[in-house]
């Protein structure tokens, strides 16, 4: 009997642990315009578990994707208009990120790992955000699609 449970638990063992552990790396574009506007990432608000990777792709020339505020202990990144940066997230929360040029337009992006433990600071640095925005018709985008994702 024991000859027979042991390889097979083995290997309910190895399938669960992997659809545990698995990473995935996930795509945001860089775009100069799309369905959602001009000036975006897309998509804008993506949710990831932890240890999962983004693979940021310049898809038009010009952009990037900098940290503007992130849960405590995470690390700042910056993929400085580089064509694709993978930057691999370790630390549960919400960030909010910009792309440098183009943030007075609007163009930011939301990222969840896991849960939004910084649910309350991030609406306080997101209001702080859109007040540098300078475009009318995208002053409130990030505050939009932080309202229709984070519950
Ligand atoms: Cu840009």
């Amino acid at each position: 009997m024991k000859n027979y449970l042991g390889p097979s638990l083995i290997s309910i063992f190895i399938f669960f642990s992997q659809s545990i552990f698995a990473s995935d790396t996930h795509i945001v574009k860089m775009l100069n315009n799309s369905e959602s506007g001009s000036m975006v990432f897309e998509p804008a608000y993506i949710k990831i578990k932890n240890g999962d990777s983004i693979n940021f792709i310049m898809e038009d020339a010009g952009h990037n994707a900098a940290t503007v505020a992130g849960p405590s202990g995470s690390i700042p990144f910056n993929t400085a208009y580089k064509p694709s940066t993978i930057i691999k997230f370790d630390v549960n929360g919400l960030y909010l990120y910009e792309c440098s040029p183009h943030a007075m337009m609007a163009m930011a992006g939301i990222i969840q790992v896991s849960d939004t433990n910084n649910k309350e600071e991030m609406t306080k640095e997101i209001e702080k955000f859109e007040a540098k925005v300078m475009m009318p018709n995208v002053k409130t985008r990030v505050s939009d699609l932080f309202k229709k994702n984070i519950k």
